[in-house]
């Protein structure tokens, strides 16, 4: 009998959720900055035991605060939901920062949604922590009434990530497998490349630029000499910031392109040609059918 069911992440926006997510899943299934609200869309990762006797389908979901905008009311509702079906749930903690009101506040509705499902709290980001941090981050997690269980991590180093993996196995509910062994997300491919380009941009760009822009891929073509030909579209909402993107002669949009190229070119083995242009949309994260076509619901 095989064993397979859904975790949702939960925790702050920036204390490695993402990070998280592709560690246990063995691969970039989510983009990862240090801007809060890098994740927009719900991300499904999917683990599976190398013997096939168990599979874990990882939800990585936006980081939680106060909505601000239909965007941000959208990934709320997103989370809510998500963690509703969960059958373990993943509340990640910065061990840097303590707890702190938002962490509270996200203990709070995972105790109002699900009671039953097991709460794992993984505390985050140790690599940083001297040794009488790690004990005081641990005791703090461990006096949270809904966290069944306390586990040291850090996700970008891997430190604790196999133990995590195992004990949310074991968790899984007997089940069939439900992707195929080889599949480590359920985005597609438009989707997944947007946001890789989108990841350039986040690391390059500050305040508000990195929450008011958006990428959509509007084609992928395989060309006969092999190349393949990407086209996509950076929006920004207004002018001053389309100015920013695409800077001094040229040089900010040139260097997104050329870090983007890379990146594509690693996701998908072969040599990529890269139209990227910059375009103001106004207003782009209150246009719900625009929302809805870029898959943010
Ligand atoms: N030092 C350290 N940094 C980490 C660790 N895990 C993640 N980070 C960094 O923390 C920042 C945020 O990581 P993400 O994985 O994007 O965080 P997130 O929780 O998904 O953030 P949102 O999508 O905005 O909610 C990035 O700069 C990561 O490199 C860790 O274990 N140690
Ligand atoms: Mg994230």
């Amino acid at each position: 009998m095989t064993r397979s069911g859904f975790i949702g992440l939960a925790g702050r926006p920036n204390v490695g959720k993402s990070t998280l997510a592709n560690a246990l899943v063995g691969s970039k299934v989510a983009i990862v900055s240090d801007r809060p609200q890098t994740t927009r869309r719900a991300v499904r990762g999917v683990a599976t035991a190398r013997d096939e006797s168990w599979q874990m389908v990882l939800t990585d979901l936006p980081g939680v605060q106060k909505p601000r905008d239909v965007l941000t009311e959208r990934m709320q509702r997103r989370v809510e939901r998500e963690l509703a079906e969960s059958d373990a749930i993943l509340f990640v903690l910065n061990g840097e920062q303590g707890i702190g009101p938002g962490d509270r506040f996200i203990a709070a509705m995972i105790e109002a949604g699900k009671p039953e499902a097991p709460v794992i709290c993984a505390v985050n980001k140790i690599d940083r922590l001297k040794r009488h941090e790690l004990v005081a981050a641990l005791a703090a997690a461990g006096e949270l009434e809904m966290v069944d269980e306390v586990f040291p991590i850090s996700a970008r180093r891997g430190t604790g990530v196999a133990e995590l993996r195992a004990r949310l196995a074991e968790l899984m509910p007997d089940g069939p497998l439900l992707y195929p062994a080889g599949e480590h997300s359920d985005l597609p491919s438009e989707i997944h490349l947007a946001e890789l380009i989108r990841e350039q941009v986040l690391r390059r760009t500050r305040e508000e630029i990195p929450h008011a822009v958006e990428v959509e891929v509007e084609s992928i073509d395989g060309r006969a000499d092999g190349i393949v030909e990407v086209r996509a579209d950076i929006w920004a909402e207004s002018l001053s910031q389309k100015k920013i993107l695409v800077g001094r002669g040229g040089r900010m949009i040139r260097e997104i392109g050329t870090a983007a190229r890379r990146e594509l070119e690693r996701e998908l083995g072969s040599k990529v040609f890269l139209d990227l242009r910059v375009r103001v949309r106004e207003h782009w994260r209150r246009d719900e059918s625009l929302l809805d076509r870029l898959g943010i619901d």
